[in-house]
C-alpha cells in the first residue's frame, strides 16, 4: 500500500513530509520505488512518460497542481486511475488575493503612477470607481467563483464564463461558445482562470482581445485590460504584444507563459504595460498538498471516493 511521491521539483520534501506526518505509511521517492506492484497512489506531477503505467495497483493518483494539464503530457497515464487535483483553500485565498492585487492595480493605474513617479511628476489621473469598471472572469470554477465573490464585494461589476451555465450570487454568468461574445462585450478587465485543455489552448489571442468592450475606453480607464493566471498555453504572446501596440489592450498581468521560465529576450519583460509574475499567483505549500494527498489516501481506504476527480474527458 504504498505512496510513490514523483515528478516534482519538490519531491524529496514532499517525501520527507510525507514520512513524518503518517509514520507508519510506506512512503517512497521515484526513481526508488521498490517493487512496482507495491505502490497503490502517486503523488505527482510531471511525470516521466510511461511510469505510471508500470505500476500495476496504482489505485489513485494526486495532482501536486490545481491544474493537471502536465499529467495528460503522458500519452500513457493510465486510463482507469482517479485523478484528485489539489483543492485547497489556501491556495484559493492566494489566487483571490492575485487577482484583486491586479484588478485594482490597473484600475487606480498604478503603472502610469510609477513612471510619474519615476519622473517626480505629482499630477492625478483619472481613475475610475470599482462599480465603474467590469471584470470578466474566464473559467468560474473554485478560484473565478472565489475572486468574483471578493470583487462583487469591492464593488466591481462582475461577469462569468464557464463551460456549462452557473448561478453565482451577484455575477452575471455566461456559457459556452454562444455566451463567449456577450460575455466579452460586457468586459473591461478580463481575469484568466481557465485550465489548459484541447478546447481552451490558444483562446487568449487577437481575435478575442479584439471583441473586449469599447465602452471601458475612455479617460478613466484607457482600455481593456488582461490578467492570465489560468497557464500559459491558454494565451498567444505575439497577439498580447501586437494588441498592446495597437491600442487593442491597454496593460497586461501575467502570470503563466508560454514557456515558462519566460526567455529572457522575451518583450514581455521590457513592456511598459506588462506586469510579470513567475507563474507564483497561487502558490501551493508543501505542507497543505502533502497533507491534502494523505486525506485523499485515508478516503479511499475508508472505501470513499478521493475529493476533486478530473473529468478525464473534458480534461480538466
Ligand atoms: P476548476 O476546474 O474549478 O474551474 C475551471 C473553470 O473553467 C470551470 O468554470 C469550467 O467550466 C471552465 N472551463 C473549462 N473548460 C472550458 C471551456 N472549454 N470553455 C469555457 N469554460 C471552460 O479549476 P480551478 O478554478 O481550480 O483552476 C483553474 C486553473 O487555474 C487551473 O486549471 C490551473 O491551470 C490554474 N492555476 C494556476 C495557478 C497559478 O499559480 N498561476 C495556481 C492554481 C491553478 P465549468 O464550470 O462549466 O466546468
Ligand atoms: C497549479 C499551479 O495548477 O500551481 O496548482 O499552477
Amino acid at each position: 500500500m504504498a505512496l510513490l511521491v514523483i515528478g516534482s521539483d519538490r519531491a524529496a520534501s514532499f517525501h520527507a513530509m510525507a514520512r513524518s506526518f503518517a509514520p507508519s505509511r510506506d512512503v517512497r521517492l521515484w526513481p526508488e520505488a521498490g517493487p512496482r506492484e507495491d505502490i497503490r497512489y502517486a503523488l505527482a506531477w510531471q511525470t516521466p512518460a510511461g511510469v505510471l503505467k508500470s505500476f500495476p495497483n496504482l489505485e489513485l493518483i494526486v495532482s501536486v497542481g490545481a491544474g493537471v494539464d502536465h499529467l495528460f503530457r503522458d500519452p500513457d497515464l493510465p486510463a482507469n486511475v482517479p485523478i484528485s487535483r489539489y483543492v485547497d483553500p489556501d491556495l484559493t485565498g492566494r489566487m483571490v488575493e492575485y487577482i484583486t492585487l491586479h484588478t485594482l492595480l490597473h484600475t487606480r493605474r498604478m503603472l502610469a503612477y510609477q513612471t510619474l513617479q519615476r519622473e517626480a511628476t505629482w499630477r492625478y489621473l483619472p481613475e475610475p470607481a470599482a462599480h465603474q469598471v467590469r471584470v470578466g472572469i474566464m473559467g468560474l470554477g473554485v478560484l473565478g467563483a472565489a475572486s468574483a465573490q471578493v470583487l462583487k464585494a469591492l464593488g466591481y461589476q462582475v461577469r462569468g464564463w464557464g463551460r456549462s451555465p452557473k448561478s453565482v450570487d451577484g455575477v452575471t454568468c455566461f456559457a459556452g461558445e454562444a455566451g463567449l461574445d456577450p460575455f466579452l462585450a460586457e468586459t473591461d478587465i478580463l481575469a484568466v482562470l481557465l485550465p489548459l485543455t484541447a478546447d481552451t489552448r490558444g483562446i487568449v489571442n487577437r481575435d478575442l482581445l479584439r471583441r473586449l468592450s469599447r465602452q471601458g475606453r475612455h479617460e478613466r480607464l484607457p482600455g481593456p485590460v488582461l490578467i492570465n493566471a489560468g497557464r500559459g498555453g491558454l494565451q498567444v504572446e505575439s497577439d498580447i504584444l501586437a494588441a498592446l501596440d495597437a491600442g487593442e489592450l491597454n496593460a497586461a498581468s501575467l502570470d503563466v507563459f508560454e514557456v515558462e521560465p519566460l526567455p529572457s529576450d522575451s518583450p514581455l519583460w521590457r513592456h511598459p504595460r506588462v506586469v510579470i509574475t513567475p507563474h507564483n499567483a497561487a502558490e501551493s505549500t508543501s505542507e497543505s498538498i502533502v497533507r491534502y494527498c494523505l486525506r485523499q489516501i485515508e478516503r479511499v481506504e475508508q472505501g470513499l471516493t478521493a475529493e476533486n476527480i478530473v473529468d478525464r474527458a473534458a480534461g480538466y
